[in-house]
């Protein structure tokens, strides 16, 4: 029989990447979306626009009880990937309160619903390589502390010790995959590496003529999301529930994705780019790099694109989108 999952963030990139990962290995996947997503689709579903008649969706919200347990009530579920949340760091920054409401009662929302109605369904909290935040170690590992730096971040290190909590306290199988940066074609506008990558397009195209940017020397560890995926469905097909960093284990700077992304187009970043203290942030993550020895180990997961080959994708992907006018 097929098995079914539950994905909360199903609109997002990585919840679209993981819809058709989890299809395409025959589940029968479920969703929950904002209401109005479902009456405005083409703008809001636009990445699960070709999933739509093969996904069953529920409208519900993570900031009501109610809500989610109604949906989980309704399923009799397998799996439940929890990826929705307020996930831009820089935002969180402008408005903590909504992004602790979200992240932090949303994920103890659903647990709780689940330890109340399917205690045996197993749980992947999407938790984050912010958490490292001013980092104690480099690499990260999954034994390196935690110093968050954002509102965002202490978020999501709340989540993870709930996902923690609620496996020990009550032996639900809660499994944490601490995922460092991760993109793709189909990343959100607002993120760095789809900023640049869409301004360059659009700057190659004549749609714009300068791009505004902060720190350019911040250091991330980036592989691309249809990969990262994989790795949260592995660590809920192990015997014991556990928590894994899913990284690539190379990083580069802010500055890096500028070069690699204008080259493709066959121009220099620095002809485009102004540094624009607004993008700064109050407290910055200087430098993050992971060590995925123990997902490679124990999940048999490794990422196999490299950073200037995901940079080039986006860079292609954006053009023919800026070509057409619709970036
Ligand atoms: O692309 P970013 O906004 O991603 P950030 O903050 O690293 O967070 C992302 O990855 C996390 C995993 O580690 C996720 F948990 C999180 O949800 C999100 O997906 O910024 C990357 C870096 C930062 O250091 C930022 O200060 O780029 C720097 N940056 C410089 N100029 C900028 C800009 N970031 C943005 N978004 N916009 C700029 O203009």
């Amino acid at each position: 029989m097929a098995r079914t999952a539950l994905i909360t963030g199903i609109t997002g990139q990585d919840g679209s990447y993981l819809a058709e990962h989890l299809l395409g290995l025959g589940y029968e996947v479920h969703g929950i979306v904002r209401r109005v997503a479902l009456e405005s689709q083409r703008q809001r579903l636009g990445r699960i626009a070709h999933l739509l008649d093969r996904v069953v969706l529920h409208p519900g919200m993570l900031e009501s009880y109610p809500s989610i347990y109604s949906v989980v009530g309704r399923v009799d579920l397998d799996e439940c990937y929890h990826l929705a949340a307020q996930s831009f760091v820089a935002e969180s920054f402008d408005d903590g309160f909504s992004t602790m409401q979200t992240n932090v009662m949303g994920t103890h929302f659903v647990l709780a619903a689940l330890k109340e109605l399917r205690p045996r369904c197993r749980f992947y909290f999407a938790g984050s390589s912010e958490m490292f935040g001013k980092v104690r170690e480099v690499p990260q590992t999954e034994d390196t502390v935690f110093h968050p730096r954002s509102p965002y971040a202490v978020s999501k290190v709340t989540g993870f010790h709930l996902t923690r909590n609620f496996r020990e306290s009550y032996g639900m199988f809660c499994a944490s995959g601490i995922l460092f940066n991760h993109e793709s074609p189909r990343r959100g506008l607002e993120f760095v590496t789809r900023k640049i990558t869409s301004s360059a397009a659009r700057i190659k195209v004549g749609r714009q003529q300068r791009l505004a940017l902060g720190n350019l020397d911040a250091r991330r560890d980036w592989g691309h999301a249809r990969e990262y995926v994989a790795a949260m469905h592995a660590m809920l097909q192990q015997d014991d529930p556990d928590d894994y960093v899913v990284a690539t284990g190379r990083t580069n700077s802010v500055r890096d994705v500028c070069e690699c992304a204008f080259s493709v187009l066959g121009l220099d970043y620095r002809d485009y780019v102004d540094l624009d203290p607004k993008y700064y942030r109050p407290a910055e993550v200087e430098l993050l790099i992971g060590d995925a020895a123990k997902a490679r180990e124990q999940l048999d997961w490794e990422p196999r694109i490299g950073f200037e080959a995901l940079i080039e994708e986006m860079v292609r992907s954006d053009l023919e989108l800026a070509s057409r006018g619709e970036i």
